[in-house]
């Protein structure tokens, strides 16, 4: 009944709620010292100690005043931890509080959220409430933070902090295809009905899609290294002009942390780690225009967004789409590598058991994947709860990314779920896998409106 069903999803909220602080906390107070967490180790980042703070204040004015109708704990740090009024290179110069001074304001305001918890009704006429809506908007946003913090921990110099996680599961031999066909025809895109979805998954809607080949893996860090080896870093052929513009104006010869061994071997770095590049892993840390170049070397290209979420949801039997490829089962370690488990992807052909019913596998975790699509609102989109969560970002220099990396957390990723970057940056869990038209289809880009 109604009041189970209520007393579940509080608990799950709690749970959740305090995973996500652990992971936090992982990230920061228990992996570095206070000199380490108000420094700023990239211009692309925040300090560490900025993120920490600002999730426990976004807590505070979504849970605390907005929901929870409390008395605001410290309206006079709003303005430091307001991402729109500070570009991310500024903040190191701003007086926020100190790793202690932050510690302790999230968790005053953790105490009186948990306290509320206990009261929250997740009634169905309210949109914010709906469902937990604004309670897994908090929980998500927290995540999204954590993957942030893990991308500065990259860009740090200095010995791993992080400890050694397991080994990836091994891939076993790869005996599908390469490649897998999804017919053309309509299917369902995005959701209206996830409590867990943002603003800019909604509403569903129905695509017409034509035919297209997709790749079943990311492309691997072995067939990358043929792309560089054949030159393609100085062949404009395979370039946008843009993108050629941002190859000779930044230098740039392969992918982030990639380095020579010294004898013919390329090394990478990952999270101080320096090892030998693992073959069969999904290249990272590269930007759209690389992904792109690298499609059209290969005779590709990348998926629209439209084709990505078919295939990765799509399922031909039923007609429907799904939440997650493999279904409506939350992620298990079996399926998806997810939540930073193992602080890397896992090769490229793991996971059969969460493939989508296209056959592609590892749509969901490992790298996110650059889509040749640009970041717009959905027919019907309606901004909510707020405008600076997406909406302003539409029509922007932005690409969509889909899927989630190992560092997202399961509960911030799923079918739907959309993310975006300028073109140009390397710093995210980046990768990609290309598509090609089927014969007789529509050129790329011709994918219909929605019905
Ligand atoms: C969806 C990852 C692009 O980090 O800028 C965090 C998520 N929004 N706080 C970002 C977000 C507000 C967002 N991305
Ligand atoms: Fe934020």
């Amino acid at each position: 009944g109604g009041r189970a069903a209520e007393e579940n999803l509080r608990a799950r909220i709690a749970a959740e709620l305090d995973a996500g602080r652990a992971r936090s906390v992982g990230l920061t107070l228990e992996a570095l010292d206070e000199t380490e967490l108000v420094a700023q180790h990239s211009p692309l980042m925040s300090p560490l100690v900025w993120d920490l703070a600002h999730v426990g204040n976004y807590e505070e004015q979504w849970l605390l005043r907005t929901v929870a109708g409390g008395e605001a704990l410290r309206p006079d740090i709003d303005v430091l931890y307001d991402a729109f009024e500070n570009p991310r290179a500024e903040r190191v110069g701003l007086p926020l509080l100190s790793p202690r001074e932050a510690e302790d304001y999230n968790a005053r305001v953790r105490d009186r959220v948990l306290d509320a918890l206990d009261r929250a009704a997740f009634d169905a006429g309210t949109p914010l409430l709906d469902g937990g809506f604004v309670y897994h908007l908090v929980i998500q946003h927290e995540h999204q933070h954590d993957e942030t913090m893990l991308a500065t921990h990259q860009l740090r110099r200095g010995a791993p902090v992080l400890a050694d996680p397991p080994s990836p599961p091994a891939p076993g031999a790869f005996a599908g295809p390469d490649e897998v066909l999804v017919e053309a025809g309509p299917f369902t895109m995005g959701t209206t009905a996830d409590p867990w979805a943002y603003d800019n998954e909604r509403p569903a809607h129905t695509v017409e899609v034509p035919a297209f080949w997709i790749d079943t893996r990311a492309v691997t860090n072995a067939r990358y290294l043929e792309f560089v080896a054949d030159g393609g870093y100085d062949d404009p052929r395979w370039w946008s002009t843009r993108g050629w513009g941002w190859r000779t104006a930044s230098g740039k010869r392969g992918p982030a942390f990639w380095t020579d061994d010294g004898s013919g071997g390329v090394l990478r770095r990952r999270l101080g780690r320096v090892e030998p590049l693992p073959m069969d892993e999904p290249v990272q840390h590269v930007s759209f225009h690389e992904a792109e170049a690298y499609a059209r070397w290969s005779g590709k290209r990348l998926p629209t967004e439209p084709e990505w979420e078919k295939a990765a949801r799509y399922d031909p039997a039923t007609g429907r789409s799904l939440r997650f490829p493999w279904g409506s089962a939350e992620p298990g370690e079996g399926r998806a590598n997810l939540g930073q488990r193992l602080l890397r992807p896992a090769a490229a052909g793991t996971y059969p058991a969460g493939a989508a019913p296209s056959g592609a596998l590892q749509m969901l975790g490992d790298v996110w994947e650059w889509t040749s699509s640009d970041f717009h609102g959905y027919p019907g989109f309606e901004a909510f709860p707020y405008p600076e969560y997406s909406e302003v970002f539409f029509g922007g220099d932005y690409k969509v990314l889909r899927g989630g990396s190992w560092a997202t957390h399961p509960t911030a990723v799923r079918a739907t779920f959309r993310n975006w970057d300028h073109p140009i940056r390397r710093q995210i869990f980046s990768g990609f896998r290309c598509a090609r038209d089927a014969e007789g289809a529509a050129a790329a880009g011709a994918v219909q409106g929605a019905v």
